[in-house]
């Protein structure tokens, strides 16, 4: 069977369907899609954040793990082969798309193989950060991770430093192409006016301990020393209870609101001025980016793939990690330097428009979708 070139694609999406930037960007990858004509299946085991399922052309696929006295651990990435087989042959799709690579690639590997004899499965694995950095290089998964990347029909990775760090952590012998993360810049829109009340700082994320969430406590009462303003802490994860343990001992908890979850996160940003991201670790930042396209200003850690989003000074700032006084510093610079602070954000929209666009990186998936199942 030669690649479809006379209809549009018909794709099936394992993420992680709950937790963390891989399942957002899978998400809003699938529904980009589908806009342009897809079908994008979810094979998933809960409907996933985000997820508009009332748009034309987008299927949910549950995938059901059956429990037994026997299995300590329920195989979930078994019951995923067998699913993603079974929604292949019934919605003949033409290929997988996986994000993350344990166990989603491993499942695919195994779904592939599973109908060698009857049609052909190929699938593309995007890299989004843990599962090389953490997940990958720990030495009980390195060498399924490894297989995984190398048996895929196709890699990407969010940024040219998880590219790097696949081949030094992991030592995958395979050809990845850097695909960076993108934002829908009509959703993600700069306010027309200011909004009202105090100056605002922003934290979005997981509040995995990698996302340090309380620096941003930290910061913020630096940042109080010289300016009167709050913070806003969006999501929610494990290191909450201690982020807002440190708002209370540090006085802090009248200029703190945590948010929790949020289902529409571009309405919430465009009400904040400055993002805080003071992260161990980003392989790309997703958040800062659409920060950055509502023209909301990041203060993030020099780490990872964030040099590759974030031009020091032009259209944000990076500090080194922990180092909350200057990070401190710079949100205070944001607050209090009109002029500064409307060039920066200008710069910010510039960025997000120019380089991380849907219009430009979705395109970029739909020509190599094209050219693996050309060669697959
Ligand atoms: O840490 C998270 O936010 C979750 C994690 C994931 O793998 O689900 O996010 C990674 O992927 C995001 C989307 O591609 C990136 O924006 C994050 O930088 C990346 N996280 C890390 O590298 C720690």
């Amino acid at each position: 069977m030669s690649a479809p070139s006379d209809r549009p694609l018909r794709i099936g999406v394992t993420c992680y369907p709950t937790y963390g930037g891989s399942g957002i960007v899978a998400t809003e990858l699938g529904m980009e899609l589908a806009a342009r004509g897809y079908e994008i299946h979810f094979i998933t085991y809960a409907n996933p954040i985000r997820l508009d399922s009332g748009l034309p052309r987008i299927y949910y696929h549950e995938v059901e793990v059956a429990s037994y006295p026997l299995f300590q651990y329920p195989p979930y990435d078994l019951a995923l082969a067998s699913r993603m087989v079974e929604i292949a042959e019934w919605q003949q799709l033409d290929l997988l798309h996986v994000h993350y690579v344990i166990p989603h690639a491993t499942a695919a590997f195994l779904a592939r193989s599973m109908l060698r004899e009857k049609r052909r499965l190929p699938f593309v694995t995007t890299l989004h950060g843990t599962d090389i950095t953490l997940i990958g290089s720990d030495k009980s998964y390195l060498p399924v991770t490894r297989f995984s990347i190398e048996e895929s029909d196709g890699v990407t990775a969010i940024s040219e430093y998880l590219r790097q760090q696949t081949y030094e952590a992991v030592r995958a012998r395979k050809d990845i192409r850097v695909i960076s993360n993108f934002v829908n810049c009509d959703l993600y829109r700069v306010p027309r006016q200011a909004h009202e009340g105090r100056p605002r700082l922003l934290h979005i994320s997981n509040f995995r301990p990698v996302k340090r969430a309380p620096d941003c406590i930290r910061i913020l009462a630096r940042a109080r020393e010289s300016v009167d303003c709050e913070l806003w802490m969006a999501g929610d994860g494990p290191d909450c209870g201690a982020a807002e343990r440190l708002a209370f001992e540090l006085g802090m908890h009248e200029h703190v609101r945590f948010l929790g979850k949020q289902d529409h996160i571009e309405r919430l940003i465009p009400q904040c001025d400055v993002l805080l991201l003071p992260s161990t670790l980003e392989s790309f930042g997703l958040a800062a980016l659409e920060a950055m396209a509502c023209g909301v200003v990041p203060v993030a850690t020099r780490v990872g793939g964030l040099p590759e989003l974030i031009t020091h000074g032009q259209d944000g700032f990076l500090e080194e990690v922990g180092d909350t006084d200057a990070q401190a510093a710079r949100a205070i610079e944001l607050l209090t330097d009109r002029d500064l602070y409307n060039r920066m954000r200008r710069a910010a929209r510039a960025t997000a428009e120019e380089r991380f666009c849907t219009t430009r990186i979705i395109p970029q998936y739909e020509a190599f979708y094209r050219e693996v199942l050309g060669s697959a």
